[in-house]
């Protein structure tokens, strides 16, 4: 038998945890030595623990609905959204508030969202980004087509697509990312692999040695990336992004991380996970690696750490304030748009719901 075709996967870490002296994978970007350029991401990723940390409270007692949480995942939002143009669409899963921050999406959005409030969905600042899609992977559909409309038009712009490791054994998952490979349409697939898909570890969801070599299948490149390192994912990301608007088809990043959390509020991770190799991890979270790179730079310390995590706390609080003072939508509005003539059922519906809010007595 002769060979055909050859395929290798690259992987990419400029940044590597503290106490890891392997050297980076190859040279580092002018962003890794421009402290100016740096901060931004640091701040955008501080502000994300801090909004993590409060939603998770504002769950537990009560004020929203079910949360998940980024934690120990910033890097990879950061970086993809860092690498954007304004023009640019994100099409987010449920876990991409870090991205959608940097975007111009409000906290106060975000929350109005997980409090269960559709009004949430509507980005002032990002109106052409897509909604988070809960259903897993069928994001990926919608990318496509989105890129394809871009192509057609003619307007250089990319969509960018970010889903979970588990995200990538749906068929919705290769379908978009297959038609995307046969129009060569502008089209960026950024995998977050934390680990986990809820309870189901990386090595129950396949049997593949990677998750970038499913590009390969659809004809696009496909390359690994340290995700707990932002720089990385930000330089990455962004020669994708570049390639893709000036026609070089699409691209499929798989970012290595960590889920440090709860899948969600709704989860309880000690139940199948050691806690040991949890701990472990938080020595690989991006935060600490991109401090620990800004310490070394002397660009940081002790007194900025903790003015930065004052202030993004006051901007959380903020927009909890915010979320909290908007009027609660009128119970009917989850009938609208969605048929142009109301079916019976629905009708029935409705007629039932008007009942209830109806003052009593
Ligand atoms: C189509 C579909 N099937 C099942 C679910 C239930 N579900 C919610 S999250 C999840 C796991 C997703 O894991 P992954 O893609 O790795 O994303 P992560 O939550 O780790 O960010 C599943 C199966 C769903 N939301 N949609
Ligand atoms: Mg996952």
């Amino acid at each position: 038998m002769s060979t055909v075709a050859r395929f290798e996967i690259g992987y990419t870490r400029y940044l590597a945890p503290p106490g890891d002296t392997s050297s980076p994978t190859s040279p580092p970007p002018p962003l890794a030595s421009n402290p100016d350029a740096l901060l931004p991401l640091y701040q955008a990723m501080v502000l994300t623990r801090q909004f993590d940390l409060k939603a998770i409270a504002l769950q537990r007692t009560g004020k929203i609905g079910t949360f998940a949480s980024a934690l120990g995942q910033e890097a990879i939002g950061v970086g993809v959204a860092f690498a954007m143009r304004p023009e640019d669409v994100l099409v987010p899963s449920y876990r991409d508030h870090a991205a959608q921050f940097v975007r111009g999406v409000t906290m106060a959005e975000s929350l109005l969202y997980w409090g269960g409030d559709e009004r949430g969905s509507g980005f002032a600042a990002a109106p052409h980004d897509f909604a988070n899609c809960v259903p897993i992977g069928t994001q990926v559909c919608h990318a496509a087509g989105a890129a394809y409309a871009f192509q057609l038009r003619g307007e250089p712009r990319v969509a960018v697509c970010l889903l979970g490791d588990g995200g990538t054994s749906k068929g919705d998952f290769y379908e978009g990312m297959n038609m995307a490979g046969a129009w060569h349409a502008p089209l960026v697939i950024v995998i977050n692999n934390n680990q986990w898909a809820i309870s189901m570890p990386r090595s129950g969801q396949t049997a593949a040695q990677t998750l970038a070599q499913k590009a390969i299948a659809a004809g696009i490149p496909g390359e690994q990336v340290d995700g707990n390192d932002v720089v990385a994912v930000r330089h990455r990301v962004g020669e994708a992004i570049a390639r893709a608007r000036d026609g070089g088809g699409p691209a499929l990043i798989e970012a290595i991380t960590y889920r440090l959390g709860d899948h969600t509020t709704a989860d309880d991770a000690s139940r199948y996970r050691d806690e040991a190799s949890v701990k472990a991890h938080w020595q690989e979270e991006p935060l600490l690696r991109l401090r620990t790179h800004l310490l070394a730079l002397h660009a940081w310390d002790a007194a900025r750490e903790e003015a930065l995590v004052k202030a993004c706390s006051q901007q959380v609080a903020q927009a909890v304030e915010t979320y909290l003072a908007v009027p609660q939508p009128d119970p009917a509005a989850m009938f609208d748009c969605l048929y142009a003539t109301m079916p019976a059922e629905l009708q029935a519906q409705l007629e039932i719901a008007r009942r209830f809010l109806a003052p009593h007595g």
